[in-house]
């Protein structure tokens, strides 16, 4: 039973029999991601006062540049993850391919794979507005021993055992699921430490906050525009409210405290959207769910897309379940 002001640490432990799998694996998991999320804590909230703003002179796969503090994210996940000899493999935003991490005795004993977005949001950075980092954690399915495959990554969400995110705002909190319920942790930065402030996260059934780049309505199909035609309505608890921040864990965080949904639709512009499945929507959906909301593409439940590709993108439609449920519903009726 989650205790408040009980710290993460004390958290972990307290819970880890409720673990279905080997807890300790997973406990040593989630510790090194504690770890990375106060050191890019420390270069985030920094990052005015030093040369590590601005583009780190490169593109990722995503053709998207590369801000210095995605690079130093990135770093920094990955050498947690890797000299913690818990995880097999890591598959990044930020890198084309899957890396492959030989435990300590190099025959590949670790049973954990990671999938990550390690900041995410990250326009956002210059300009002073919250960014986030979202994880994703499997068991592998290829033989321990050998060195992870691509099929270790590409698994439907419904097969993660934990997921979470970091939000780097006006503070830093880590919220995460390993099947039984959301739970967020608050750092203190005097003395780095993350105390349980928000047991059990759960969406309100409704909300009357809508999260989506209206600066695209031209392009969404007719069944989106007409969602938000009707958000707009004057009727019953209507108009609703519209807050898009640009960062998708900023946005989810604050709907799933407030009641919303937030949407990143198809359009003519991104024939699949823009957020990737596996390191952005998947582990967002498994939170949602965890916390009785809901997450689909507008037709289907994303924890039930078979994946193909680490990097392939696919439409969002997550938050509050009756939200989530009226928007298919439009979705279903209006096609194009
Ligand atoms: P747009 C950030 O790049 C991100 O992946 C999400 O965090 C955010 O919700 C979305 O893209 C913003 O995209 O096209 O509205 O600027």
């Amino acid at each position: 039973m989650a205790k408040k002001n009980q710290t993460l640490g004390e958290f972990i432990i307290e819970n880890q029999a409720s673990f279905k799998y080997t807890s300790g694996e997973l406990s040593r998991l989630i510790n090194s991601i504690r770890l990375a999320a106060k050191v890019v804590n420390h270069e985030v909230n920094k990052a005015g006062l030093v040369d590590i703003i601005g583009a780190a002179g490169e593109t990722n796969i995503q053709g998207e540049d590369q801000q210095k503090l995605d690079v130093y994210a990135n770093d920094k996940f990955i050498q947690t993850l890797t000299n913690r000899n818990i995880v097999c493999g890591i598959a990044s935003e930020e890198e084309d391919d899957f890396i492959i991490v030989n435990s300590q005795d190099e025959n590949h004993q670790n049973k954990y794979v990671v999938l990550i977005d390690p900041l995410d949001g990250s326009s956002n950075i210059d300009v002073n507005v919250s960014v986030g980092t979202i994880f994703s954690v499997y068991r592998r399915v290829t033989p321990v021993g050998t060195p992870v495959k691509l099929e270790d990554f590409l698994q439907k969400g419904s097969e993660q055992v934990a997921a979470g995110y970091v939000v780097y705002g006006t503070s830093t909190m880590l919220v995460y699921t390993t099947g039984d319920g959301v739970n967020g942790f608050t750092l203190n930065p005097a003395i780095g430490t993350f105390y349980l402030s928000h047991p059990n996260m759960e969406f309100p059934e409704d909300g009357k906050i809508y999260s989506v780049n209206e600066g695209n309505y031209i392009h969404f199909p007719i069944g989106v525009k007409k969602y938000i035609k009707y958000c707009q309505e004057e009727e019953g608890d209507r108009p609703y409210t519209s807050r898009y921040i640009g960062s998708l864990v900023s946005d989810f965080h604050r709907n799933m405290i407030k009641g919303g949904i937030y949407m990143y639709p198809k359009s003519s512009k991104n024939s699949n959207g823009k957020l990737r499945l596996l390191y952005e929507c998947n582990p967002m959906a498994f939170i949602a769910e965890q916390a009785k909301g809901k997450a689909s593409d507008g037709y289907n439940r994303i924890l039930d897309v078979e994946p193909t590709e680490l990097h392939q993108r696919i439409p969002f439609f997550c938050g509050s379940k009756n939200m989530v449920i009226k928007a298919e519903e439009f979705m279903s009726k209006h096609t194009e």
